[in-house]
């Protein structure tokens, strides 16, 4: 059997889900951006692309060559094609307006250009995350500069997001809304050949991930839950829990989505008015996305991550998203 590209996938998706052939269209520019990227990260120290640019982003975060890099990428490969109105990244302060002598599409855009800076320059798996969502009616006319606003509606108004991890394979995984799919970068091909059909997060686990160091500025119902989990089979939940941590988003819900598991970036103490790290639009939104379409749970502790009408672009929030039993217990330790 010849195999599935992603081209053929999408068309298959046009012709028997009624899927835009612009939102099509989009998805797989994006994809041909993130084979840019995968060359690029791929290069490492032969390109000259590994190290820091000396600049910081919106959030004082310093940016690294490549998170500017992929920003780049990103946006040439969008800004042309028609499909989109605007876009958004975790690497520009503001709204990204579609150049004048371009037409305008339907379809915003928000990314994670590389996500999992800090394991750019050591060589552990890093990725793009996106996020699409329609332009609201009032903000398509032609003329006026896109308003952030644009972009402030809740995860449920997505309607597609995806990740491409760049790690020994390079993989997107791709939601439309009717459950995810993963496809496996062929670079004899140079295609994204459908390889993971149906991918589904198992309800329960024994595998949680968190960032351990930060344990003394958690919030309460988070310490009683990891005291429980480190307890093991001698403690509440019966049973021996396995630790893993990666720091690259993309990395950590990829293992999830593959066997399972539980991912945690709390709220802590360190910066009291920052509701956690991670952020909203490119981050909790496409993720939380995903891990549902795939039968798994993702909240903020209190509620679910999807409902949350965001307030800012580069808004944060605290996560925990996987296996539903897991994500179910945690949040209902914060109630
Ligand atoms: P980034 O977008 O600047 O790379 O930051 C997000 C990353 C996530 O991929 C990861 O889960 C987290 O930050 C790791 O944070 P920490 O270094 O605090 O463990
Ligand atoms: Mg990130």
């Amino acid at each position: 059997m010849s195999p599935v590209t992603l081209s053929r996938y999408l068309i298959e998706q046009t012709r028997s889900n009624n899927t835009p052939a612009d939102l099509r269209f989009l998805i797989e520019v994006v994809a041909r951006a993130c084979k840019a990227i995968a060359h690029q990260v791929q290069k490492g120290a032969l390109g000259g692309v590994l190290g820091s640019m000396g600049t910081e982003n919106v959030q004082g975060e310093v940016q690294k060559k490549l998170d500017v890099l992929s920003n780049d990428i990103l946006l040439e490969a969008n800004e042309w094609g028609g499909h989109l109105a605007g876009m958004a990244s975790e690497e520009m302060d503001n709204a990204y307006q579609i150049p004048g002598k371009y037409p305008k599409g339907a379809y915003l855009l928000v990314f994670d250009p590389l996500d999992g800076s800090s394991n750019i320059d050591v060589n552990v798996s890093v990725g793009t995350i996106f996020s699409v969502l329609r332009c609201p009616d009032q903000y398509l006319s032609q003329n006026d500069a896109l308003n952030e606003q644009a972009f402030l509606q809740p995860g449920t108004s997505q309607v597609a997001a995806g990740y491409a991890i760049y790690g020994p394979q390079t993989m997107l995984v791709l939601t439309l809304g009717s459950g995810v799919i993963g496809f496996t970068l062929d670079r004899e091909l140079g295609s994204f050949v459908l390889t993971h059909e149906n991918i589904q997060v198992p309800q329960s686990t024994a595998e949680f991930a968190i960032n351990m160091s930060n344990q003394r500025h958690w919030e309460a119902p988070v310490k009683r839950y990891v005291d429980e989990l480190l307890t093991g089979e001698e403690g509440p939940l019966a049973k021996n829990y396995n630790m893993r941590w990666i720091a690259s988003m993309v990395a950590d819900v990829h293992r999830i989505l593959t066997r399972g598991g539980i991912f945690m970036y709390p709220r802590d103490s360190r910066e009291p008015s920052k509701p956690g790290k991670l952020r909203l639009m490119y981050e909790a939104n496409p993720m939380s996305f995903l891990i549902e379409q795939a039968g798994g749970a993702s909240t903020d502790g209190h509620q679910r991550i999807l409902d949350i009408k965001p307030e800012g672009l580069h808004q944060r929030v605290a996560v925990f998203l996987g296996s539903k039993e897991e994500v179910e217990r945690v949040t209902g330790y914060h109630q």
